[in-house]
């Protein structure tokens, strides 16, 4: 992409009215714009951070057996009075009515869709197990939107479902989410941290908060040291294989969000040393109901022995684009936003500091077209801007290898590469620039 026709609309002050560095950043590099409150348009640039991170949640879905589907943001009222849960959630819903006077609502969660369509679907014990997932918009009419798309009304959700015919395979359903959220975040090039949660309005009596320690999280955590370190499972780990022994490594040291903390046990149960006691961002919530929802609901199917059995369920929730969000709290200095290399919205930023000038537009074409033709998206400065406000901007967005391309240096056939996050500069010739910048990116 040539940045003169690019939409990327930057902004050097601190915007108003936006308290945290994720929000102000995202805001100053023209990725949102507010719309109303807690609710945000995604700008090109913005849109193509929340792809990849959607992208990374989906394979990793799909590698634990979970299989993608797409209902709608508006549901029929009628459903939610079958589970009992639409007067309960109270003013945070979003409630509609259809020229018929019918009752429709803007979905803030899919459970009772859901368990509609698989109680419709699936008649057998043949049919189970199946986790189903979607990524799709919802609207909680939140007190407080704020933070920007960390707490808005219109958020990006990942929200999966499991069905399993008895509460022991249940749990598994639920571990196979649990060790695939594991994988995603750390994909994404963050530690979240698995901790004993309340379950709230979605109910059960098993849920974890999946965290990411950060000064400005809006719940206090507390946690043992060792959760900051324990390795991800890798790549080639089984879903089918029994996953109790990864569970019980991250299970077993003492991790509790506000409403679960117990300080006596904290205290008695882990070393001074080894306490973090510190804030988070929830990214991800995960939760076992077992018949909540498909008692309520009559979703059953007929066991090997004939009988109509009721199924168990679980719901596991990602916030996609407060994701974007948190990814930059945990990721940015104090010149802009560093982007891990799996979410970052271009591989590499050249910069023309002369477009016009023949040799240093020959070349930053050139480095433009090799590097594209081995599939790295690049972003180049071809405006007409100074040269101090063009490196402002690339840091300021934070793309991992920014390409520096100077009259003076291709005179003597160089260019300079910068690592955004190191900061350190240097010079090569152009060959050995593109052959290094795509020895790298292969290795990510
Ligand atoms: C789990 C999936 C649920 O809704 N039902 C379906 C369950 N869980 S949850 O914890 O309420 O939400 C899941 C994740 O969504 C993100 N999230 C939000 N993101 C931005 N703005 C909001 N207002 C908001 N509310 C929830 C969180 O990451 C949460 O973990």
């Amino acid at each position: 992409m040539r940045l003169s026709q690019y939409l990327m609309p930057t902004r050097r002050d601190v915007p108003a009215g936006a308290e945290i560095r994720s929000h102000q950043l995202m805001l100053r590099t023209g990725m949102i714009r507010q719309s109303a409150a807690g609710i945000y348009s995604w700008l090109p640039l913005g849109l193509k951070v929340l792809r990849k991170i959607e992208a990374i949640i989906r394979e990793e879905q799909d590698r634990a057996g979970a299989l993608e589907l797409l209902m709608p943001t508006i549901q029929s009222a009628d459903i939610w009075r079958e589970s009992g849960r639409y007067d309960d959630y109270g003013k945070e819903m979003l409630r509609i009515k259809d020229r018929h006077d019918r009752e429709l609502l803007y979905g803030p969660t899919n459970e009772e869709q859901i368990t509609q369509i698989f109680r419709d679907s699936v008649k057998s014990y043949k049919d189970c197990p199946r986790i189903l997932y979607h990524i799709q918009w919802k609207f909680r009419d939140e007190i407080r939107p704020r933070f920007g798309v960390m707490r808005g009304r219109e958020f990006l959700m990942k929200d999966a479902y499991s069905f399993d015919l008895d509460e022991e395979r249940a749990r598994k359903s639920y571990q196979r989410m649990f060790i695939s959220y594991l994988r995603t975040f750390e994909r994404l090039g963050l530690r979240a941290i698995p901790m004993k949660a309340d379950t709230g309005p979605i109910g059960g009596d098993l849920s974890h908060e999946f965290i990411i320690l950060a000064d400005t999280g809006e719940s206090a955590v507390f946690c043992h040291k060792a959760l900051t370190e324990i390795p991800a499972p890798s790549e080639d780990i089984n879903f089918d294989d029994d996953l109790t022994p990864f569970i019980n490594e991250w299970t077993s040291h003492y991790a509790a969000t506000e409403e679960m903390h117990d300080e006596a046990r904290f205290n008695s149960e882990v070393a001074a040393e080894d306490q973090i006691s510190a804030r988070g961002i929830e990214v991800g919530h995960i939760f076992y109901f077992g018949e909540k929802y498909s008692k309520a609901m009559k979703c059953t199917v007929q066991g090997p022995d004939g009988q109509m059995t009721t199924l168990h369920s679980g719901s596991y929730g990602i916030g996609v684009s407060r994701l974007v969000g948190a990814i930059i709290e945990a990721s940015h200095d104090e010149n802009g936003i560093v982007w891990p290399k799996s979410v970052a919205p271009f591989d590499v930023g050249i910069i023309n500091l002369k477009p016009g000038d023949e040799a240093a537009d020959e070349v930053s074409n050139r480095l433009y077209k090799e590097l594209n033709a081995q599939g790295l998206d690049c972003l180049m400065d071809d405006t007409n801007e100074r040269a101090g406000g063009k490196f402002a901007t690339m840091d300021l967005i934070g793309l991992p290898i920014q390409l520096i391309v100077g009259p003076k240096g291709v005179k003597s056939g160089v260019v300079e590469i910068k690592d955004r996050k190191t900061g350190e500069r240097e010079e090569q010739t152009i060959e050995t620039a593109v052959a290094k910048i795509i020895a790298s990116h292969k290795l990510t």
